[in-house]
């Protein structure tokens, strides 16, 4: 039996605020600026909002490094415009889920700044010191995500503290009772605000192996690699499950882990405690990494489609009827979804149409990031000092202090960079697209000229109608959101096709993942004449006939009739 629920019908916005909208001109997206556009996410079919982090902080990975969990950051507004913005997303009949970062803090949250004063302090224990090893070395090997070791050195009480992204995100002590409770506290007063749920930053993370033994470390690595030991960790369930009882159980809202290496059989697990709701659905990274060697982001790797349909097919078919999955392609830490998985040339519209298609007709709650729905694109700034993202910035750094040219790493920097993602919202062909009058925090794609909101809602033939009636597809057809998931021409290189079916409904997907024209032919128990054209993203198409030549990135949807 399919259980339905509100969170699987929707269809999710994800909001970057400090590149969203400007509403009061000092370079910095908002929160009265998001509120100038819900009508405009309303208008595209949007069900629920997802915003990033509007936490006080001092913005050392942009607001992932919080110093207060019931503040908003002064360049965003007061906490007066975040209820504001709640009342009018409700007031639109939508609904609004925030980021929860609680593996770590900024070094600027009170409890750090305790925390580091002395070794006996009650706050002590809110976060992981370790002395140093013999001649004070880090007391292990790990490498942090964002270049050098996991552990900084303290000068002052002369330890170490553990940070597993920038220094000034130090880690808090999940094994303390206290540092529980206190995030406990925090999460049941925002659901007391209203929001109706909770995008868990790196959730997986928070249980580490804290006898923090030595990782892996291969000839040419400088550090070694820790996430066995933070990964999917030894008390992670156990503190989920605590977190259930003590807030999500008592609350209608839907929950989304951001879980790295998480796995199929963990999102099953985690999917509920006792029969009850815990994680609704996770971010698994697993198509992210089609694309790179190792799991490196920097290294490139040629895409092959048929590891996409298996991943897909795996998710797909263990989530049935036994779990739910979070469908996304791009996010603020990935690069724009049409220069990674399309073309954002010559096929810009099209393929941008076609993963839209995708997403829509996929078992599980699609997720898009702002500016997805007109095709924006990378960005290629000629000049390091144009980035701002802190692992960016690291990585250049790093990479040519072990002597590679600044070009090569610039050329690595243009396709992974998370500032792909970051440059502002293109609203319209006006200055710095519309997004600021004054100086933007970061600059505009310089194709905002023609890639912005005013054309797109100008065209009938948009990306941006295109998203809005595949969402429309969507709500009208339970197939698309409960159907079961059967995949045809699995070995196919270039088509991705698949059916979708509930009680009487059946639909058939075909979608060319290349640049080039492809025939086709349907296994022979699909008798296209049986099935109606309701969903195309070329001008003409003649439909009937077993055997298709789909052009350059044709999507084609087909419903039996
Ligand atoms: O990202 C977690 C995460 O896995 C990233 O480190 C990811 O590997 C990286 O961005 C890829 O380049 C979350 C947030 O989404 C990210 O913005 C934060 O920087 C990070 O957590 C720390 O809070
Ligand atoms: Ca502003």
């Amino acid at each position: 039996m399919v259980k339905h629920r509100w969170w699987k019908e929707s269809v999710v916005y994800q909001i970057y605020p400090r590149s969203f909208n400007d509403s009061n001109n000092d370079g910095i997206g908002d929160i009265p600026g998001i509120i100038e556009k819900l009508d405009y996410i309303k208008k595209l079919g949007i069900d629920v909002i997802w915003l990033c982090p509007i936490y006080e902080s001092p913005n050392a990975d942009n607001g992932y490094d919080i110093s207060d969990y019931r503040a908003v950051m002064d360049e965003f507004g007061d906490l007066e415009d975040l209820e504001k913005l709640i009342a009018e997303i409700h007031k639109r009949d939508m609904k609004i889920i925030m980021d929860l970062v609680v593996n770590h803090t900024s070094d600027e949250h009170e409890w750090f700044i305790k925390s580091k004063k002395s070794k006996d302090n009650p706050y002590r224990d809110y976060y992981i010191w370790k002395e140093g090893k013999e001649d004070n070395q880090p007391p292990n090997n790990w490498g942090s995500f964002f270049g050098g070791s996991t552990w900084t050195y303290d000068e002052k009480t002369e330890e170490y503290y553990l940070h597993l992204f920038t220094e000034k995100q130090p880690d808090l002590n999940w094994e303390n009772k206290e540092v529980r409770d206190n995030i406990y506290e925090m999460m049941r007063w925002w659901l007391d605000k209203g929001i109706d749920g909770f995008r868990m930053d790196v959730i997986n993370m928070i249980s580490k192996d804290q006898s923090f033994p030595d990782g892996k470390k291969g000839p040419n690595d400088d550090y070694g690699d820790g996430t066995p030991y933070f990964i999917n960790g030894p008390r992670l369930y156990q503190y989920i499950k605590e977190m259930g009882e003590n807030v999500l159980f008592d609350y209608d809202i839907m929950t989304v882990g951001e879980t790295f290496n998480f796995g199929v059989e963990n999102a099953k697990k985690f999917a509920k405690a006792d029969g009850k709701d815990l994680l609704n659905m996770v971010f698994h990274f697993e198509l992210m990494s089609v694309d790179r060697q190792d799991d490196n982001k920097w290294v490139k790797k040629e895409i092959d489609l048929t590891e996409i349909k298996d991943i897909y097919k795996k998710w797909n078919q263990e989530l049935y009827e036994k779990g739910w999955n979070a469908i996304y392609l791009g996010n603020h830490d990935q690069p724009r979804i049409v220069s990674r998985f399309g073309d954002d040339e010559e096929y810009r519209e099209e393929s941008a149409k076609m993963l839209a298609t995708m997403m829509m007709t996929m078992p599980g709650t699609p997720y898009i990031f702002q500016g997805e729905e007109i095709g924006m694109t990378n960005v290629a700034f000629d000049d390091i000092g144009k980035y701002r993202d802190v692992e960016t910035i690291n990585y250049m750094r790093i990479q040519t202090r072990k002597g590679r040219s600044k070009d090569k790493v610039m050329e690595d920097i243009h396709r992974v960079s998370r500032d792909n993602s970051r440059t502002p919202m293109q609203w319209n062909d006006n200055l710095n697209a519309g997004f600021t009058k004054s100086t933007p925090w970061i600059n505009v794609n310089p194709n905002y000229k023609e890639i912005n909101v005013k054309n797109a809602l100008k065209d009938e033939d948009s990306i941006f109608y295109h998203y809005q009636e595949m969402i429309k597809l969507r709500k009208q057809n339970p197939a698309l959101i409960y159907g079961r998931y059967l995949p045809i021409l699995e070995e196919h290189k270039q088509i991705f096709a698949y059916r979708r079916i509930f009680e009487d409904d059946e639909f058939l997907v075909v979608l060319n993942f290349f640049g080039n024209d492809v025939e086709v032919s349907l296994p022979a128990e699909i008798n296209l004449d049986n099935y109606q054209l309701v969903m195309k993203n070329y001008e003409n198409k003649n439909k009937k006939q077993n055997s298709l030549t789909l052009k350059p990135y044709e999507s084609l949807v087909f419903k039996l009739s």
